[in-house]
């Protein structure tokens, strides 16, 4: 499959996915995971985990493809722009040898990668920015990951906005938590202090406004992922 061949597969997958979830979600509002919907959504799982290669890049783009400003949309489930509480800092835990707390000031200091790719959001709008910031593997590798993490946690102070990722995913050279948006600080609209970004999943899943990542040995779900949306949502 070709890659666009292949991610017009995929979307496609992912509003069916998304659309038989919400139906199995008015049958077992508590597990919509839970029964023939849930087993097929375990599948998927095995099945795009089988299929992800971590030592693929995606494509970078050239600065003229951003979008302007204006025209990369903002979205978020707080009815307000939530604003980082005093004293922000990002927890980093879990499976780690060293738990860290870091200030915006730290991930400053760290190595700083760009990286600039088509945003796509299952709500049916694509745009492009470059996001510039510290590779989560930048932050694994200093926190000293535990062999048994298997998964990763994302929190945010957006409403308790969440989500959880295969680690191969949140590892990949293309997953930073970004901390500048088209050479400019990341504005409080697009998740301010920091965020995750990422070449290889969809939209739903790179959480903004972080709290907290934490290395997991066991899958946990999200916002949208406990409402029927797909969970892998590799792009
Ligand atoms: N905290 C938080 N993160 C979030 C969301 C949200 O509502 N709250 N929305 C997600 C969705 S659906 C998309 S498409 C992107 C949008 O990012 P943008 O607002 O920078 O365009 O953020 C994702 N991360
Ligand atoms: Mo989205």
């Amino acid at each position: 499959m070709t890659g666009s061949t292949r991610r017009r597969f995929l979307a496609t997958g992912v509003r069916a996915t998304a659309l038989l979830g919400l139906g199995g979600l008015a049958c077992d509002s508590d597990r919509p995971h839970a029964g023939f919907l849930g087993l097929m959504e375990r599948v998927n799982e095995r099945f795009q985990r089988a299929t992800f290669d971590p030592s693929r890049l995606a494509p970078e783009l050239p600065p003229e493809d951003e979008s302007p400003p204006d025209a990369f949309p903002a979205y978020r489930i707080s009815k307000r722009i939530p604003l980082a509480p005093a004293g922000w800092a990002l927890a980093v835990g879990g499976l780690v040898a060293r738990p860290l707390t870091l200030s915006l000031a730290d991930l400053r200091r760290l190595p700083q990668t760009r990286t600039r790719v088509r945003h796509h959001c299952v709500e049916g709008w694509s745009a492009v920015a470059s996001w510039d910031g510290v590779r989560l593997s930048e932050l694994a590798r200093l926190a000293g990951v535990d062999p048994r993490a298997r998964y990763v946690e994302f929190r945010s102070f957006d409403s308790g906005y969440w989500s959880s990722w295969d680690l191969a995913s949140a590892l990949h050279p293309q997953t930073i938590l970004a901390l500048a948006m088209n050479g400019t600080p990341l504005g409080p609209e697009h998740g301010a202090p920091v965020r995750l970004y990422s070449a290889v999943k969809l939209g739903y899943k790179m959480v903004k406004y972080l709290t907290a990542v934490s290395f997991l040995p066991v899958r946990t779900g999200g916002y949208w992922e406990d409402q029927g949306y797909e969970w892998f949502a590799g792009v």
